[in-house]
Parts: structure tokens; C-alpha cells; sequence
């Protein structure tokens, strides 16, 4: 992968970005990325043994110590080559670890650097990063104005932190990881409405201002989007139980023509991990079996499924523009904020992120996490399938690398919103698009209905 040329935009830096004590912040909040991104990378990579690291757990995914030296080497690549100017460290194993020269079923054949090895590149490249961050200024290239390219690096190792809990959800060989459940929902979530309304006219969708953010999510651009309602909380275990019941994997008219196609060939009965058992189901989550929890969102369904349950129940999957609509505009200023609670940054009470917990909250949670409407849940909890393809904004421009989004625009894929409690909060915002093919379940994906309102 190459930079893409000289049309990065380039924002206006904000004055206390320049300032010394803006500059000194930001340094220490790239280092805090960084760094919270290798305790969970290490997290995930040193619970299990190396036979389990060099294991492939599913022809879906890469083997772990793949995606360690591949957070490595990016990291080399546009860190100490592209900001730092330095010579590679090990030329010879760059196309190993570049996800386009060879897909996931293939790299466990690859000559890949054992555990160790691949923790040793990880370790050096990282001291070596962290001696150049002491001396950025984070002004003048495209590259590293405002610290893009380290906060991009950041994001990509949680990105990948998110992809081998996948791995870790799809493993065989028994239970590594643990935690605690999640608080019960909070009382009043009984009282909820089931739906909320977005009021309709013009809001900003995506960013030229959030210094992050990838290059999918630019620039700010509006868009209209007509009144409609959307459900206050993600679909639950409970309610997808009463589409099942009620015959819903049997029944054609819910599901679109490539939908219903999929659903036979593929023999889908219920989400994946599930299990019947006597009148119940069961699931397995992380190498332990479970009855399966009512008031949780429902995680594990394809976008066919989640678009035949939203048929099924009168509705539809609200559109990527209503979504972010839902998840941002504030109606009294009239403005489109970072977050559905405001500007400031996710914190453990307003969102489920980060692998804190090792599933979602129970729908209604997170009640200091609702946007302006009274939606819960949209950020954190489980990434929500949007009705929408995976395309590019108005003015979309490739940077700093063509293979992150613009390799995947087109009708191919289905975007994903919102983020799922596997994802670390320096990769999740307003502005941030997800996307993957229709059929696949193994992501943490659930999904939420809507109507549009005819008032
Ligand atoms: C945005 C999650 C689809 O994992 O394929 C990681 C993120 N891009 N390395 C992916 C990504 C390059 C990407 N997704
Ligand atoms: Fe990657």
C-alpha cells in the first residue's frame, strides 16, 4: 500500500492545537492511544498458547500472530517510514503482512514470524514510535497535521483488537478470556418508548473537522433527510425470538430474493452461536455456554436476517444518513455533534467499548449515552447494520491509502454503525462507517428497525 498522493485534505489546525500546551495534549493523548492499544492487543495475543496463536480458528479469519505483525508493520510502514523517514526493518516480510497480496484462508501457509518473533517486531517498532512521537509538531504534512496518521495507527491496531476477539469468539479450544457481566439496565427502561422521532430537514453527515477521522467519513457534507421514527434501543434477544416463533426463518415474504437464497443454501435457523435446547436456546460466548439473555441486544445476525426481521416486524433498517442523523443532529442548535451525548469523549457511563465487557448491555442501557431524541445504545453495544451500500461521500477523496475504503465502495457491501463492545472508543464516533458483506454473522453485529413518519 502507497500514499495516495498530494489531494490529502488538509484541515485547518484548531489554535489550541498549535499552541505548546495544545501540542503537549495531544502528544500525551496519542501516546495514551497507543498504549491502550497494546495492552489490549497483548491482552488478546497472550492468553492463549502459541500452537492456539499460530492456529487458524475459522477459513474467516487470519491466525493471531497474523494480525500481531501486521499491527507491527502497518505501524512501521506509516509511523517510522512514512512520518520518520526511516529505512524498513525487515523489507522481506512487508508482503506477508499486506492483507491484499494474500487473503485471510491463505496466510496460515505463509512463512509467517513465530509468536515471539512477531512479539519482538511489535515491541521494537513500538519503543522506536514512541521516541518519534516525543519530537512531533504534528503541523506541516498532511500526514501528521494534528496527529492523523499516529491517531490513525491507534485506530488500526484496535480495529485489528476487535478483529481477533472475533477470532477468540470463533476458537474451539475453550475459554481464554473473561469478564464480568454488564450492569442490569437501568429501571426507567421499562417505561421507555419502543421508538423515537427524528425530526425531518437538512443535517451534517460526516466530518472535515475531527482530526481522526478516516477518509470515508469525509468530508461534512448535508444531507435532507424526511422525518421517521427509529426504534429507541437496538432489537433484542426477546423481540428476534418472536420473529423465530413466529416462523419467520420459514417465510419468504420477509426476506429479500438474495436474502431468502442465503437462507436456504446456508440452512440459517437462528443466530449463529445459538442452540436449541429443550424449549430454550442456549449460546456460546467465548468458550462458555449459556442460556441465551432476553433483554440483550441481539448480536450474530446478517444484514438478511436483520432486513427480514425488520419486514417481518413493519418496519425497515433505517438508512446510513438516518442513522447518523439519529446519532448526531442536535435539534436545538441545529448542529451535528461528535457523539449522540455531545462533543466530549465516550466514557465507561455513556457507552459499552473497548472490550470492557465481553458482550452487549441489556437494551435501555446507558442512559447518559442517549442522543437528543432519546435513542439509547447507538454507540457501543453491538455494531448496527444499516440498509445502506457501502459508498463513497459527495467530494470523497483516498487518503492516505486507496485499500482502506475505496477498494470497497459499491453495492457489494452493507455499512455498519455504532460500534460494538469490541471496539476501542479512539475508533468509534458519529462520523465512523463499518462495513462487510451481507451473509457474514461472526462480527458483532445486531441491528435496530425504523418507519418514516408521515406527519
Ligand atoms: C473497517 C473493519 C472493514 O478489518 O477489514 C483493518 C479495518 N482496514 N486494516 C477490516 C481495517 C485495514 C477493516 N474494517
Ligand atoms: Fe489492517
Amino acid at each position: 500500500m502507497t500514499p495516495n498522493g498530494p489531494g490529502a485534505p488538509l484541515e485547518q489546525a484548531e489554535a489550541d492545537d498549535t499552541a505548546t500546551g495544545g501540542r503537549e495534549a495531544l502528544r500525551e493523548r496519542l501516546a495514551g492511544s497507543l498504549v491502550t492499544a497494546r495492552q489490549r492487543t497483548r491482552l488478546l495475543t497472550d492468553c492463549v498458547d502459541d500452537a492456539d496463536l499460530i492456529r487458524q480458528h475459522s477459513p474467516l479469519m487470519s491466525p493471531l500472530v497474523w494480525d500481531l505483525a501486521h499491527i507491527a508493520n502497518q505501524e512501521e510502514l506509516w509511523l517510522l517510514r512514512g512520518v520518520g523517514g526511516r529505512e524498513p526493518m525487515h523489507p522481506e516480510i512487508d508482503p506477508l503482512y499486506d492483507a491484499f497480496e494474500h487473503p485471510r484462508s491463505e496466510r496460515p501457509t505463509l512463512p509467517l514470524l513465530p509468536p515471539d518473533e512477531a512479539r519482538a517486531y511489535a515491541h521494537e517498532v513500538r519503543g522506536r514510535v514512541l521516541d518519534l512521537l516525543d519530537s512531533a509538531t504534528f503541523s506541516g504534512a498532511p500526514l501528521v497535521n494534528r496527529g492523523f496518521a499516529f491517531g490513525m495507527i491507534a485506530q488500526h491496531e484496535q480495529q485489528h483488537d476487535e478483529t481477533m476477539l472475533i477470532t477468540h469468539q470463533l476458537r474451539k479450544t475453550g475459554p481464554a478470556l473473561t469478564s464480568v457481566a454488564p450492569p442490569a439496565a437501568p429501571p426507567d427502561t421499562l417505561s421507555l418508548p419502543a421508538e423515537v422521532l427524528i425530526p425531518g430537514g437538512p443535517f451534517t453527515m460526516g466530518t472535515s473537522s475531527e482530526p481522526w477521522a478516516l477518509d470515508n467519513e469525509r468530508p461534512a457534507h448535508t444531507v435532507h433527510v424526511p422525518a421517521f421514527y427509529l426504534d429507541t434501543t437496538p432489537v433484542t434477544n426477546a423481540a428476534y425470538q418472536e420473529f423465530m416463533a413466529d416462523g419467520g426463518y420459514r417465510d419468504p415474504r420477509w426476506w429479500s430474493a438474495a436474502g431468502w437464497e442465503h437462507r436456504q443454501r446456508a440452512g440459517l435457523t437462528a443466530p449463529l452461536y445459538w442452540r436449541r435446547e429443550g424449549g430454550g436456546w442456549l449460546r456460546a460466548r467465548f468458550g462458555i455456554t449459556e442460556p441465551v439473555p432476553p433483554a440483550e441486544p441481539v448480536l450474530h445476525v446478517s444484514w438478511y436476517e436483520a432486513q427480514a426481521y425488520a419486514a417481518w416486524a413493519g418496519r425497515r433498517l433505517p438508512a446510513e444518513a438516518e442513522w447518523e442523523k439519529a446519532a448526531r443532529f442536535d435539534p436545538v442548535s441545529g448542529r451535528s455533534r461528535r457523539y449522540p451525548w455531545g462533543d466530549a469523549e465516550p466514557t465507561a457511563e455513556r457507552a459499552n467499548l473497548g472490550q470492557q465487557y465481553l458482550q452487549p448491555a441489556p437494551a435501555g442501557s446507558y442512559p447518559a449515552g442517549a442522543a437528543p431524541s432519546g435513542a439509547r445504545q447507538l454507540i457501543g453495544d453491538v455494531w448496527e447494520w444499516t440498509g445502506s451500500d457501502f459508498l463513497p461521500y459527495p467530494g470523497f477523496v483516498a487518503w492516505p491509502y486507496r485499500e482502506y475504503s475505496e477498494v470497497f465502495f459499491g453495492t457489494e457491501y452493507k455499512v455498519l454503525r455504532g460500534g460494538s463492545f469490541g471496539v476501542g472508543p479512539v475508533a468509534c464516533r458519529g462520523t465512523f462507517r463499518n462495513w462487510d458483506y451481507p451473509i457474514r454473522r461472526q462480527i458483532f453485529a445486531g441491528f435496530r428497525t425504523a418507519r418514516t413518519a408521515h406527519i
